[in-house]
């Protein structure tokens, strides 16, 4: 599910060679499964996560195009960032130069998920955001009670987030990983799409 669309890199170094690794921020509220994405992708196994109070950062090399044994592949520079509320106002300053941003929610917390949808609204409405492609990843979908991808569309209103928004809604289990190689495929060609069309304006301007 999606509608499809930093370049802020791209404006700031033109020249940036291509296999430069894209800034991605992983963003949510706390609990979602923030950590357990990035040390799955890392580790390729489940590490046990601690609250995260400041961030955590990896980079790393994901297959692209059909997962583990296919030949393309991406760098992502993941910035991992603490989801409690009063860690929140810092996610701005990790957003600034973001390629693309991935926003965990946890798919059977129906009581946060007005929450969930308020923080990323909120994110995704700031001026130096405007166009940075979001990969929205339905967690935990492993547990019974999660909730559909359509009842998660719906109560986080994806078709209200701004147009030039691209997003994709990724439903995943971090736990074992399912999903997550897709959602970053998906979110790879967002962010390829973006640059394509921000060249071509640059181009006619
Ligand atoms: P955060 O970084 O967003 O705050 P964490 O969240 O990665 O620390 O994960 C919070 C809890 O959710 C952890 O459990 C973690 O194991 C669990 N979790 C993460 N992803 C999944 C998933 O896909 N399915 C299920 N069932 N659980 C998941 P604890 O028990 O350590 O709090
Ligand atoms: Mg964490």
């Amino acid at each position: 599910m999606g509608n499809g669309l930093s370049d802020h890199h791209q404006s700031l170094f033109p020249c940036l060679p291509s296999f430069q690794a894209l800034h991605i921020v992983i963003l949510g509220l706390d609990c979602a499964g923030k950590t357990t994405v990035l040390y799955r992708l890392r580790f390729n196994e489940f590490v046990n996560t601690v609250p995260t109070r400041g961030f955590n950062t990896e980079k790393i090399k994901v297959p692209l195009g059909g997962g583990r044994g296919s030949r393309r592949s991406a760098s992502f520079h993941f910035w991992d960032v603490g989801g409690q509320e009063k860690l929140r106002p810092l996610w701005r300053s990790y957003t600034r130069c973001a390629d693309g941003l991935v926003f965990v929610v946890d798919s059977v917390d129906s009581e946060r998920m007005e929450e969930a949808k308020t923080e990323l609204h909120k994110i995704t409405r700031l001026a130096e955001n405007q166009g940075v492609p979001v990969l929205v990843v339905a967690n935990k979908q492993d547990l019974r009670n999660s909730l559909s991808l359509a009842q998660m569309e719906s109560m986080l209103a994806l078709a209200e987030l701004p147009a030039a928004t691209p997003w994709h809604l990724q439903p995943a289990c971090a736990i074992i990983g399912e999903g997550l190689h897709e959602g970053l495929d998906k979110l790879h060609a967002m962010i390829a799409k973006r640059r394509k069309t921000l060249r071509q304006q640059k181009k006619k301007r």
